[in-house]
């Protein structure tokens, strides 16, 4: 079997403690230690004067080839057009998105040093797994310098509706680098309809039948892989984390009273402050919940530097502020607002610790909270999960109780809703939503992606 490489943004490398490792690191390293590979990217630091050749540990079977960012390239690839013209565009906000011609130019020169980098490590028969925005021009500079092999790529956000993406300065450049890789996957059919549709009526590419695409001269096949958790991880950690410290002092500091939760990074894609309105709305339409029914909204700091982000963590101060400023009693807080994160075990013992799991972002590629609050419920008295219908989640997790977050009437009646239903409802419900979470596990996930990846004829689509 050949070698795998996977190129991400940040590099998980073990010599940073197990603290760091998500589930996603996890599923990726277990990917590379089956057949030996390397894995490159970022090493989230920045320096004067980055060091020329990347930095190397070696974990056998696995590489871990990392490189510093300089200050100006961290500015323009990641804080700039990574996070403030991609991200904002790919969750559909026009409205923050930034297109600044210095910040692109930035990104496309981090792409091609780092692709400069990689390519003296590579051997003929490597296939190599890229993954997200931030790294979409890697391909085309890979191929640019005469890699031949088989690379795939992985968009972790949503890919926007034609209309939006065409709003991009650079889409066209974006698009063709994207039919540079031999197979790109999306969360959602949502995305992977958009791609088509922007290929096939802007840029006048072909639609060939069994997810193959023809265009800029390519032949790529883009799906949909939907990512998932480690299921049977999660579910037992959830049942050994109520015995967790931090989750037995929130049991026995709620008492009777019932609790729901938020997790999130702090993120405006992730709707935290739409939520809180809507809590507020349902504390004054069903006013027999105050006094026994808090939100718990757990938002970790993300992208501290990009002011938009500086811009939301004070809007929801205020907020969380005046709510329970408003609503709030000696003994009872309707909103615990909790800036920080928390050990992985612990989140999963608040989950099964709260009745009601709520997770509406504005826009998600998949969500995979939604997916984690499910698999770490009780199934003996599983709560409920109030998700919102444009998280990627959604399209699977059809059965739990579907909202628009823009709408905070309809939230506010949902929340309700959930508090009231029956066990009966409650574990139909979750019954047939960890169906689906088992399976689009984490694994399955990998192990799709990369055999359709695998499955490529040498030299790509177009020489077979
Ligand atoms: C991107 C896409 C897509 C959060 N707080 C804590 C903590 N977390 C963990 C959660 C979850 C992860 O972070 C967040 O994953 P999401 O999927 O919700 O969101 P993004 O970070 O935006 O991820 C998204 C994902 O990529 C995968 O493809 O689903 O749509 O935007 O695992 O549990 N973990 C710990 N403490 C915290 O306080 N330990």
């Amino acid at each position: 079997m050949s070698r795998l490489v996977v190129v991400s943004n940040r590099v998980a490398v073990p010599d940073d403690g197990p603290a760091r490792a998500g589930g996603l690191a996890v599923a990726l390293r277990e990917a590379l230690q089956e057949n030996g590979g390397i894995w490159f990217g970022w090493s989230g630091k920045t320096a004067v004067r980055p060091a020329e050749e990347p930095a190397v540990t070696e974990a056998p079977p696995v590489t871990y080839a990392t490189l510093d960012l300089s200050r100006c390239d961290h500015q323009e690839y990641y804080n700039g057009f990574a996070n403030r013209t991609l991200w904002p565009l790919f969750h559909y906000r026009l409205d923050l998105a930034d297109f600044n011609r210095q910040d692109y130019t930035g990104y496309l020169r981090v792409n091609t040093h780092f692709a400069e980098k990689l390519q003296p490590l590579l051997r003929a028969t490597d296939d190599i797994w890229v993954h997200d925005y931030h790294l979409i021009p890697f391909a085309s500079e890979l191929r640019r310098l005469g890699v031949a092999n088989r690379i795939g790529f992985f968009l972790h956000t949503p890919f926007p509706a034609m209309e939006v993406f065409l709003a991009l300065p650079s889409h066209e450049r974006l698009a063709r680098s994207l039919c540079a890789y031999d197979v790109v996957g999306f969360q959602t059919m949502n995305d992977l309809r958009a791609f088509q549709d922007y290929i096939v009526h802007e840029q006048g590419g072909e639609f060939l039948g069994d997810n193959m695409l023809r265009a800029f001269g390519r032949t790529l096949r883009a799906e949909v892989y939907p990512i998932g958790i480690e299921v049977e991880a999660m579910q037992r950690t959830a049942a050994h984390a109520m015995q967790e410290p931090a989750v037995r002092r929130l049991i026995k500091h709620m008492g009777e009273r019932r609790l729901m939760i938020g997790v999130d990074r702090l993120d405006y894609s992730k709707g935290i402050p739409e939520r809180f309105r809507s809590f507020e709305r349902f504390l004054e339409k069903f006013p027999s919940h105050q006094g026994s029914v808090s939100l718990m909204q757990i938002a970790p700091v993300s992208r501290g530097e990009v002011p938009e982000y500086k811009a939301i963590r004070s809007e929801l101060e205020h907020l969380a502020g005046h709510i329970n400023g408003v609503y709030g009693e000696l003994d009872w807080m309707p909103i615990r607002y909790l800036n920080k994160g928390f050990p992985r075990e612990t989140l999963t013992g608040f989950y099964r610790a709260c009745r009601v799991g709520v997770v509406t972002p504005l826009r998600d590629g998949m969500n995979l909270v939604a997916k984690e609050y499910v698999a770490s419920q009780n199934p003996h008295e599983p709560g409920v999960l109030v998700l919102s219908r444009f998280a990627g989640a959604a399209r699977e997790l059809d059965a739990a109780v579907l909202v628009n977050p823009f709408d905070h009437e309809n939230v506010a009646d949902a929340l309700n809703r959930a508090l009231a239903m029956s066990l009966e409802e409650r574990t139909e419900r979750w019954e047939a939503m960890m169906q689906k979470v088992h399976d689009s596990s984490l694994d399955k996930w990998r192990e799709r992606f990369l055999s359709v990846l695998r499955a490529v004829p040498e030299g790509g689509y177009g020489a077979a």
